[in-house]
């Protein structure tokens, strides 16, 4: 593990530190007088396995962060993580929807071989009791969730992962609580978050994640459709949002059919379909943002005065983008990068000056790195059969030579409105097939040349052979996420 090597190679370094210099180098001669052998070199404190703070927002996609360089959301907190810290530039959800993304986030695998989402059943006990949570548990981590989860299990299972877990959810937005105070769901998980770090023995060892509900949309309430927390009113009250890119109506015109009257579609009509409520409904998602940027804030400074921020690492990310207007459609599911492409910030306090504040611009994040990246931060073993894979050699500005250059996404909940999806992605190369019509309708997009996705290679025939290999990749893909689910 790279914790481990980083112990020994701290462990010669300062054994080669200890050695005193040489007696009589460059002395005055005469007999040497013995010198007293050294003393041992002492033995380096271990390094200390970190907290974690790991934060998950609800349905942000990855430019909506003013370091991601948004011409309105201002997140002058999370900007700050990322001056510290790694961006990822390039991070991804292998599922672009709430549950199996999240199932993803905490187990390593992905939604194929976890097999969870909605509808299903709960996560399986074996999944479950491998997951960061359970794991970090069982090494002496107190480990806490407040707010979002969404990953159901198995009766008793809760408390294999959580020492302490209080679920805040989304619906409705302000919380009456029972001091008399209504409080947004935001507020709530950072107030709640704040108390929990209070109240740790000194000196313990802790893993919180914070999973924001925000800056979903609120469903049963279309017209306020993101209802923002009060530490936002009046933001960007008299900015005009620009226009989303890829809104001219032949993009949409172009989509299949299945997509043009998907949920997608429907979606785009309670955000998007006139300019005075594309207005309205951006800003108020982008107050939710920033109201999460100041939740950030708070909870971060308590750790500051708790003494607690320069041995815990700082996660921010989301569990899946999200379509703002572009291409005619609004919300995620599909394939297209809008959907699967998530902010990713990771701040460790621990890693040098030189080290802070870079961009990693080559690889790809994906949702099922975040468990074997805290547990290879944790100094433990990474699970084994988990798809995702350890970024540490990437927040230590390495290559990972072991780290496939594709990866598997899909989307597989059976919806009416929701078309099932697999593929697989890689730098250059969108691939995609559609499960719900006969035959498969196929998407080829070359990233390269077509970044916006526009042109679907898939019926070229000069691309006949970059589809075939793609549409086996695929396959080989599925083939093994099925092999490790195991007995
Ligand atoms: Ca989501």
């Amino acid at each position: 593990m790279t914790l481990s090597r980083r112990r020994l190679l701290g462990a010669a370094q300062a054994a080669a530190l200890a050695v005193p210099p040489l007696a009589g180098c460059g002395g005055g001669g005469g007999a040497p007088s013995p010198s007293p052998a050294p003393p041992p070199a002492p033995a380096p404190p271990p390094a200390s396995p970190p907290n974690f703070l790991i934060f998950v927002t609800d349905d942000q996609r990855f430019d909506t962060l003013s370091c991601a360089g948004h011409p309105v959301v201002r997140t002058p907190v999370i900007d700050a993580l990322a001056a510290r810290g790694t961006r990822f530039s390039q991070a991804y959800v292998t599922t672009p929807i709430c549950a199996a993304s999240r199932a993803s986030l905490i187990t390593g695998l992905n939604e194929r071989t976890h097999q969870f989402t909605f509808g299903s059943p709960p996560l399986a006990t074996r999944w479950a009791q491998t997951s960061y949570p359970a794991r970090l548990r069982a090494a002496g981590w107190r480990t806490a969730l407040i707010g979002k989860f969404d990953v159901g299990l198995p009766e008793g299972q809760r408390a294999v992962l959580f020492d302490h877990f209080d679920e805040i959810l989304q619906n409705p937005a302000f919380k009456d609580l029972p001091d008399g105070r209504r409080v947004h769901e935001t507020d709530l998980c950072a107030e709640r978050a704040i108390a929990w770090l209070e109240s740790l023995p000194p000196g313990q060892r802790f893993s919180l994640d914070v999973h924001f509900n925000a800056p979903h949309a609120e469903y049963t309430d279309v017209q306020t459709l993101y209802p923002w927390p009060p530490s936002t009113n009046g933001l960007y009250e008299d900015v005009a949002i620009p226009l989303p890119r890829l809104a001219d109506p032949a993009v949409y015109e172009a989509l299949p059919a299945f997509l043009k009257t998907s949920l997608n579609r429907d979606q785009f009509f309670w955000c998007c379909d006139d300019p005075a409520k594309y207005q309205r409904t951006m800003r108020s998602h982008f107050r939710m943002i920033s109201g999460i940027d100041a939740a950030v804030g708070r909870v971060l400074a308590a750790l500051e005065r708790l003494g607690r921020a320069q041995d815990t690492v700082v996660v921010v990310m989301s569990d899946n983008g999200y379509y703002l207007g572009e291409r005619g459609l609004a919300g995620k599911w599909s394939h297209f990068e809008e959907s699967v492409r998530i902010p990713w910030i990771v701040a460790d306090p621990r890693r040098p000056a030189a080290l802070r504040g870079r961009v990693e611009t080559t690889t790809a994040a994906l949702n099922v790195d975040l468990a074997p990246t805290l547990l290879d931060l944790a100094g433990l073993p990474p699970t084994p059969g988990t798809q995702g894979r350890s970024l540490v050699p990437a927040l230590d500005g390495r290559t990972d030579a072991g780290r496939a250059e594709d990866f598997l996404c899909e989307h597989l909940w059976p919806h009416p409105s929701i078309p099932r999806w697999e593929g697989v992605r890689s730098r250059r190369w969108v691939y995609a097939r559609y499960l719900d019509v006969a035959p498969a309708f196929e998407f080829l997009h070359d990233l390269q040349s077509d970044p916006d996705q526009l042109v679907n290679l898939a019926g070229r025939p000069e691309h006949a052979a970059v589809l075939t290999e793609r549409r086996a990749r695929c396959d080989a893909l599925i083939a093994e996420a099925v092999a490790a689910r195991g007995a």
